[in-house]
């Protein structure tokens, strides 16, 4: 249902950079968090290096397709000062609330994958500002306080696979005072056993509509035996509570098909983690005419880009027979 860029993939390896000696020739890029200021998008990438090390690069374009990629990792300030060994970050998803850009991702430490915060004003300095306690990936702030508390969805690792990997099937809503300290509040929705998405976790930043909170979230069949196939759905949430799921598409909306989402480093993988709509009303209503360009990682590789309109996203909401 989403429609592929022609050209994709927007973003391979071959566009990274050497940086020094940190990055050199790496092995991929993926997953990026996305965000429009003013009349520049950027994306935070996700660069995998031969060591298997993972950096944050910020990609600029002014037309969401052709993007230049800095020469040096994001540095967050700060983050030196957090008492654990951290591994990896990874899987920025970005969110504007009134006075900055926060970023929420994955940080891989020696006690467990915990969601990391660090906010920017101005896409140059970044600064750390927190880490959870618990174990929980696929962490997405909402743009505004629902009911005067800021609030996200976020997937808490609550399953453990075959290999020892821990992961979730159930999306909660929780939230927080101050962006630092979070509360799971309740259950939003849970993976659909036999089905495309057995396994879930949300993708990027939900949209306001008139109709609701549009959400994009991935999913995991995992029942075909040697790999785990990663597909795109999409549901829409009460705007006042979004713990309320008011539809949930049946069918996926994206799926891997083409060669860069079916073979590459994870195959069978297509992850969305950046979205940017193009209008808004006056109220701060996404328009249902308006384009959404969808980011996301393909098989761990490269980045595609897809789109629909917001219309078209609602319409999905409500299609297939799950
Ligand atoms: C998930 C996350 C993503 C990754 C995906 C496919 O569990 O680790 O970062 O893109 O698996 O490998």
């Amino acid at each position: 249902m989403l429609k592929r860029y022609d050209l994709n993939p927007i973003i391979t390896r071959k566009d990274i950079p050497n940086v020094g000696n940190l990055i050199i020739d790496p092995s991929s890029v993926f997953n990026p968090g996305a965000i429009k200021v003013g009349n520049t998008y950027y994306l935070i990438l996700r660069v995998q290096t031969r060591a298997r090390k993972t950096y944050f690069l910020l990609a600029e374009s002014s037309n969401g397709i052709n993007f230049s990629i800095n020469n040096e990792p994001i540095n967050f300030k700060g983050i030196e000062n957090y008492g654990k060994k951290i591994f990896h970050l990874y899987d920025a998803r970005i969110t504007h609330i009134n006075d900055g850009y926060y970023i929420q991702f994955a940080m891989d430490t020696e006690d467990g994958c915990h969601l990391g915060l660090v906010k920017t004003d101005d896409f140059k300095s970044f600064y750390f500002i927190a880490a959870d306690e618990i174990d929980s990936r696929n962490g997405v702030i909402f743009p505004e306080k629902i009911g005067g508390k800021f609030v996200r969805f976020e997937r808490p690792n609550q399953v453990k696979l075959e290999n020892g990997t821990m992961t979730g099937d159930k999306i909660w809503l929780s939230e927080s005072d101050d962006l630092i300290t979070w509360n799971l509040v309740s259950p939003v929705m849970s993976g659909r056993f036999h089905y495309w998405d057995e396994l879930i976790g949300s993708g990027p930043t939900p949209i306001k509509t008139q109709k609701g909170w549009l959400h994009i979230y991935h999913g995991v069949a995992t029942h075909f035996g040697s790999s785990n196939i990663y597909q795109a759905g999409v549901t829409l949430h009460d705007l006042n509570d979004p713990s309320v799921v008011i539809a949930r598409s049946g069918d996926n909306i994206l799926e891997p098909r083409e060669m860069y989402e079916l073979v590459g480093q994870v195959p069978n993988v297509v992850f969305p983690s950046g979205i940017i709509v193009e209008e808004f009303d006056e109220n701060g209503f996404a328009k249902n005419n308006s384009e959404v360009k969808v980011y996301y990682g393909a098989a761990d590789t490269s980045i595609g880009l897809a789109t629909a309109t917001v219309e078209e996203l609602i319409n999905a909401c409500y299609q297939g027979d799950i």
